[in-house]
């Protein structure tokens, strides 16, 4: 090797050493980021102290490129930049719309520094989450007629069959789901079943499905004992499988679970949210109790964990309070406190109090209660707003989005459309290929609605084989050209039966905003347009007029 290599190599060496250094130093440096916002926020606001968050946005801007990370480099920069809009000289409160893009910013760069960690891991080789369901059933046939059925939902899916290339395979990738029947699970692999060695031995990553022909307590029991998300008995009814995995799939790996803590104790309050912090939920401190409500319309939190002791209001005052808006009826509070007197407790129960927890508490106790507190509320909260057949928003929830987005729409003056789809002649599908065709046809009409949207449009099933699709901030120019695409893509899929091919298409109507500014109005002329539609020759779409 010559001098000159050597000399890279040293550098390389050093470089690579600083970088780790850098990682390992990255969580303190955003942290007082953070922590001087907080300051700013809810202690004083002062010109110095902006100052100096914005000094240490722009060396996080510089030492992010110089090191390799450009994205929290970005991130970083536009925090700085977003910092001159509320930098006034008299030390004034700026607008609360600006605090809250800085807040966003700031939530942004923690992101990307959870990214960023995560990316650098040491040691451990990336595994990537795919998007495929693993079958495991020795029953092929079986086993390629579930697959067809997942794939009508829109799913990927994989048959398995050799164990052994599974446990390979997990190494790398794995799976958004495994579903395995259980017979074949119970088999012996090792002085083990399978499902123990899956148990024990491998590091599985996703959900475990059973698919069993029993359905007796002890079967379920060792199921549950093998870790399993769910369990379901043959026939297995696929729309509930599917829902099943959805939500399994949501509450494993995508979101992270929101949770606001209301504790006057700044210090008790961190030291919370930091246990729950460590398992990737997010957890929001409020240590004021008259900003509560407001932090909980602004951060939309699934759960709510408030002590009930505070200086000039009680956690069940506090709790009074929220209950009586309508929105917050059903969210789910945790109270914290030492309180062991049963009367303190009825109270709390009869405002509307879910759970108790008593100080001083264990770290890990914390955070086990208020994890599987919030997986039960986000379960809960799926399986009742959306409709179990197609994973679409149900009826109720499409009325209230409306009025969300209209809302928003007219105090901001924008465009918002608004459409409704009903499939042509379904009696007649029905009546000919049989209900269950029918069923297939619904769920591959919505898997096509939900394809290649905007994340901020949507849609909902009516009910029947009527949809509903809300479009924020489109022209109703542009929403005729997407339904309109929608139409065509779904009028040429092929449907199949025992020996035909046949299509099925569906009529539209459409309204916006501002040319219809209620929501009544806007509902009752997409329907007459859609009439229209349905009396013109059906699959085509009417603008109402
Ligand atoms: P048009 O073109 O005028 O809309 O005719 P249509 O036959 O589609 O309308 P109609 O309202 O007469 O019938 C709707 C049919 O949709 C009747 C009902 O059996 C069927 N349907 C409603 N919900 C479901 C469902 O969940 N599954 C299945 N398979 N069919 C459904
Ligand atoms: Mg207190
Ligand atoms: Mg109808
Ligand atoms: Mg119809």
């Amino acid at each position: 090797m010559s001098d000159l290599d050597l000399e890279k190599n040293k550098f390389a060496e050093k470089f690579k050493e600083a970088k780790l250094n850098y990682l390992h130093n990255l969580p303190d440096k955003i942290a007082e980021i953070k922590l001087t916002w907080e300051h700013l926020n809810k202690v004083e606001w002062r010109l110095g102290l902006l100052l100096k968050m914005q000094n240490l946005c722009h060396n996080l801007a510089g030492s992010g490129g110089t090191f390799g990370f450009p994205q929290l480099s970005e991130q970083a920069k536009n925090l700085e930049l977003a910092l001159n809009t509320v930098k006034y000289p008299d030390d004034e409160t700026p607008e609360i719309f600006k605090l809250q893009k800085i807040d966003d910013l700031l939530m942004g760069l923690q992101e990307v520094e959870l990214l960023t960690l995560r990316e650098n891991e040491p040691s451990t080789s990336p595994i990537h989450k795919s998007d495929t369901i693993f079958i495991i059933d020795p029953d092929i046939e079986n086993a390629i007629s579930m697959s067809r059925q997942l794939m009508y939902y829109g799913c990927k899916v994989k048959i398995i069959n050799d164990l052994s290339s599974l446990n390979k395979g997990l190494k790398t990738a794995y799976p958004l789901t495994i579903i395995i029947d259980s017979d074949m699970a119970e088999k012996p692999l090792n002085n083990k079943t399978i499902m123990q060695t899956m148990q024990d031995d491998w590091e599985i990553r996703c959900p475990i499905v059973y698919i069993s022909t029993k359905d007796d307590f002890e079967s379920r029991m060792r199921a549950i004992k093998a870790n399993a998300s769910a369990y379901f008995t043959k026939p297995t009814d696929i729309s509930l499988l599917v829902e099943r995995i959805n939500i399994l799939s949501d509450t494993l790996l995508l979101e992270p679970y929101r949770i606001l803590i209301v504790e006057d104790d700044q210090e008790l309050a961190e030291y919370y949210a930091l246990i729950l912090e460590r398992s990737g939920i997010r957890a929001f401190v409020e240590t004021k109790p008259e900003l509560a409500l407001n932090a909980i319309l602004r951060i939309n939190p699934e759960l709510v964990v408030m002590d009930l002791h505070m200086p000039h209001y009680s956690g069940i005052d506090l709790i009074r309070l929220l209950r009586q808006h309508q929105s917050l009826y059903s969210l789910p509070i945790v109270l914290l406190t030492s309180e062991t007197d049963l009367n303190v407790q009825f109270l709390a129960r009869e405002v509307g109090v879910d759970d108790f927890l008593m100080k001083p508490i264990e770290a890990t106790h914390f955070h086990d209660s208020v994890l599987n507190r919030v997986q039960r509320a986000r379960y809960t909260n799926a399986s009742m707003s959306k409709d179990s057949l197609t994973g679409l928003f149900v009826h109720k929830k499409i009325n209230e989005f409306l009025q969300m987005s209209l809302n928003l729409s007219s105090r901001y003056n924008r465009h918002l459309s608004y459409a409704i789809l009903d499939i042509d002649d379904f009696k007649k599908v029905n009546d000919t290929y049989g209900h269950l065709m029918g069923d297939n046809i619904l769920v591959a009409l919505s898997n096509l609605l939900k394809t290649h949207i905007r994340s901020s449009d949507f849609v909902g099933r009516y009910g029947g084989e009527e949809f509903v699709i809300i479009f924020p901030e489109t022209s109703e120019a542009d929403a005729f050209k997407c339904i309109e695409l929608k139409r065509k893509e779904f009028a040429e899929m092929k449907h199949y039966a025992k020996d035909e091919v046949f299509h099925v298409t569906f009529s539209a109507g459409l309204t916006s905003f501002p040319e219809y500014s209620d929501m009544e109005s806007i509902m009752a002329e997409a329907d007459k347009a859609l009439y229209y539609s349905k009396s013109h020759g059906k699959n085509r779409t009417t603008i109402a007029d």
